[in-house]
């Protein structure tokens, strides 16, 4: 606990100093803010979780005896986007992606995972496995006449193959959907697990079939911040209560030693709705327990 006090600590994210793309683990932002269908403001979630991320610096994970700061790990910055543009900036996103080892992206909106996905699945040549935590199914084919917009991420995603959807779990479902729009994504082989199934299941049981549903294959998370109840992240613009707590979510992320995670995202920070940053705090929190969790010796496994 000695040198610079936390909060002094410059704003990149955990206040890491490099910022070359040639790290094993790059942390990117990805301000995208025009594609939600409720309450705007996105575009600042990355500033806000890099700087809630700096109460993360003073220690290892208690779990895996891991801390994120001895890694070989960049913050490169924002992504450049188009202003405006949808798909321009899904283009810029895609391009931005390439070449990097392992990306970990601060949305932004949800609709930053698309262009993420399709560069991950050109690298690795394969559909990837996805973990996917999140209030709705964002399978919808379009959002009020935008094909593109942060509700039809997956549904691309899973029409690309740039997924496979038998190895495809969400977890935290709760808000209102279209029967059609639920009885699509079930009928591609997505597993979905409620809100109530994560509340009714305990997080142990959760992560066992997380653990079921990917098996082998190289995983994603995508971690959209309003899979939180609204209590535990206000900060959000479509939020939904009956949600998981903070604890839940941290607590099914531990139960994932040995998953092949090949990169990861949280989106839908939106600091203006946000209260004493529990929300940037929350989602900052996900990346440290990512970053943990990938380089934990599967002797550490813990529950
Ligand atoms: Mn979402």
């Amino acid at each position: 606990m000695a040198g610079t006090p936390t909060y002094a600590i410059p704003a990149s994210f955990l206040g890491v100093s490099r910022s070359d793309r040639s790290a094993a683990f790059a942390i990117a932002g990805v301000p995208l803010d025009i594609g939600t269908t409720n309450r705007s403001g996105t575009r600042e979630g990355p500033a806000a979780i890099r700087r809630a991320s700096r109460m993360l610096v003073d220690g290892a994970h208690p779990g895996f005896w891991v801390d994120p700061l001895d890694l070989d790990l960049a913050d490169i910055g924002d992504f450049a986007l188009a202003l405006g543009d949808i798909p321009g900036s899904l283009a810029r996103i895609e391009s931005q992606a390439e070449g990097l080892a392992h990306l970990l992206c601060l949305g932004g909106e949800h609709g930053i995972t698309l262009p993420l996905l399709r560069a991950l699945r050109r690298r690795i040549g394969v559909p990837l496995a996805l973990v996917h935590f999140d209030a709705h199914v964002d399978t919808w084919a379009d959002n009020f006449g935008q094909a593109y917009a942060h509700g039809s991420v997956f549904y691309h995603a899973i029409k690309e193959g740039l997924v496979d959807p038998t190895r495809m779990i969400q977890i935290g479902i709760r808000s209102p959907v279209q029967r059609d729009v639920w009885d699509w994504t079930l009928g591609q082989g997505v597993t979905i697990l409620s809100a109530l199934d994560v509340h009714a299941m305990g997080p142990a049981a959760v992560a066992d079939r997380v653990r079921a549903v990917v098996g082998e294959a190289q995983a994603y998370l995508s971690f959209d911040i309003d899979a939180l109840d609204p209590a535990f992240a206000p900060g959000t613009g479509t939020p939904e209560i009956g949600g998981l707590a903070s604890w839940q979510a941290q607590a099914i992320l531990r139960g994932l030693v040995g998953t092949r995670f090949t990169g990861m995202d949280v989106v839908e920070v939106a600091p203006a709705y946000d209260t004493a940053e529990i929300t940037a705090l929350a989602a900052a929190t996900v990346v440290w327990e990512y970053l943990a969790l990938v380089n934990a010796r599967p002797a550490t496994a813990m529950r």
